[in-house]
């Protein structure tokens, strides 16, 4: 097999902030630290983010070291809550402005793209205690002002921009499946969420197209899309997945690429009496304003059935899982460490989506990637980790994309989620998903094999 991949690809991998930099310099609360000062117990092992993987002092080799994997582009977040010092009124943290200066600038001088996201999970948390975060849409407003000095301040240097990563884990972690502060269950608020989420994001790529003088320059967003596979061919499994699609990524997709929510999901909320409160004034700057492309992140399907109890006999507050249940497919084949499916060929399903669905919209693969605890137990005598299982991981994803893409589907580019190990929320260091490793005793760090493996991949754009 060899595959070659076009010239400009990008070949390169994606950070946050929140998970990289560490709290140092920082003089406002995300929600994730702020759960973490309040519940240290939460987090795996009771490591939160204070230090992450250092990168707020470390940047400069850090990078050095992305360059040496070959990266030729690398996704990362501005903190919303580093970059600013009045929530209300925008005004800056100058020393955290010369930071991320400092970032852009060492990311170009090694001829490396700065690709940059502006919301990866991190509400600042006194937006969520004065207002109640994305509950309501004033702090889509004051998001909207943040946004819009990092487009002032960066624009000359950033081409890149996203709004969001992952809108609908936001949704579900905070509001219906308890892995995000502040871990409530509430369907109908979840419901809100994610619209106002939907026009913060629409809000945020209008004040861009004002403010940007680039003509090359463009602005996504990011969605985790999950294939939702029915269990069966029956009618109850297939309106399963029918709904887990509308649901887990039809809802963002279609408002983002499209302009629009999909109606047979509007419809569902409306009978249920769940459905948004949205203006005519909003769903005009929600279709005005869509994507001028798409990042994806892809971990593993959903393999979905009909619930057990039918939905409208079940006497519980509305929630999405009325709908639909998880399957335990037979066989399927899993990452036991961090319990998700493996399953490549949903890339593949994913780039004809987007090529017969959404316009044939360009897009890349923003994140990609396989978790795996206590990786020093493939460290070989020369220290370093023989990832073989993350090289054939990427190798399938990698192979499924090109097949899509000489199918038609405008994908640019892959990114492994992460350059280097980083802190990842609740599951803080447990699951390892680097290029480089990173050994949390002294913030050591190390080309793991994938990375060697990956640089040739990279310089040739060809896959052996
Ligand atoms: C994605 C997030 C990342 C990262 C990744 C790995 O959902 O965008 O921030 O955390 O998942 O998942 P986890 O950290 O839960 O293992």
């Amino acid at each position: 097999m060899k595959l070659t991949f076009p010239k400009d690809f990008w070949w390169g991998a994606a950070t946050s902030g929140p998970q990289s930099e560490g709290r140092f310099g920082k003089d406002h609360a995300n929600v994730f630290d702020y759960w973490y000062d309040m519940d240290p117990g939460v987090f795996y092992d009771q490591v939160g983010p204070n230090v992450a993987s250092n990168f707020y002092n470390s940047f400069k080799e850090d990078i050095r070291l992305m360059k040496e994997v070959g990266l030729n582009s690398v996704r990362t977040s501005i903190q919303w809550t580093r970059l600013i010092d009045d929530f209300e009124t925008a005004s800056l943290n100058q020393a955290n402005v010369d930071f991320y200066n400092a970032v852009i600038d060492e990311f170009i001088a090694n001829g490396i793209r700065p690709v940059m996201n502006l919301h990866h999970f991190d509400l600042p948390a006194e937006l969520y205690h004065k207002y109640g975060g994305w509950e309501n849409k004033h702090v889509g407003d004051l998001f909207v002002k943040f946004a819009e000095q990092c487009f002032r301040l960066f624009g000359d240097r950033i081409k890149d921009w996203f709004t969001f990563n992952e809108p609908m884990v936001i949704v579900e972690g905070q509001y219906l499946h308890q892995f995000h502060y502040p871990n409530l269950v509430d369907g109908k608020k979840a419901v809100q969420v994610a619209y106002n989420i939907q026009l913060a994001s629409a809000k945020t790529i209008r004040a861009f197209r004002q403010i940007n003088q680039n003509p090359e320059s463009k602005i996504g967003i990011i969605l985790n899309l999950t294939p939702a596979y029915p269990a069966s061919q029956s009618a109850g499994d297939l309106a399963a997945s029918e709904f887990a699609d509308l649901w887990l990524n039809r809802l963002f997709m279609d408002a983002s690429t499209l302009g629009a929510f999909p109606t047979g999901l509007v419809a569902r909320l409306e009978a249920d009496g769940v459905l948004w409160e949205a203006t005519p004034e909003e769903l005009a700057i929600i279709k005005d304003n869509t994507i001028d492309y798409l990042g994806v992140n892809f971990y593993h399907p959903h393999r979905v059935q009909a619930p057990a109890i039918s939905a409208n006999s079940l006497a519980v507050d509305w929630l999405p899982e009325k709908y639909f249940d998880e399957y335990e497919m037979p066989g399927r084949r899993m990452n036991v460490d961090k319990g998700w499916e493996i399953y490549p060929k949903a890339v593949y399903d994913i780039a004809l989506d987007i090529r017969d669905n959404y316009g044939n919209i360009d897009w890349f693969v923003s994140e990609n990637g396989m978790g795996v605890s206590r990786e020093d137990r493939y460290l070989n005598d020369a220290g370093v980790i023989e990832d073989d299982y993350r090289i054939q991981f990427i190798q399938e994803h990698l192979y499924w994309l090109h097949k899509g893409m000489e199918e038609g589907s405008n994908c640019f580019g892959y990114h492994l989620w992460t350059p280097i190990d980083c802190w990842s929320w609740k599951n803080a260091y447990r699951n390892r998903y680097g290029f480089i490793s990173t050994d949390i005793r002294n913030q050591k760090k190390t080309i793991k094999k994938s990375g060697h493996w990956f640089k040739e991949v990279a310089a040739t754009d060809v896959l052996e």
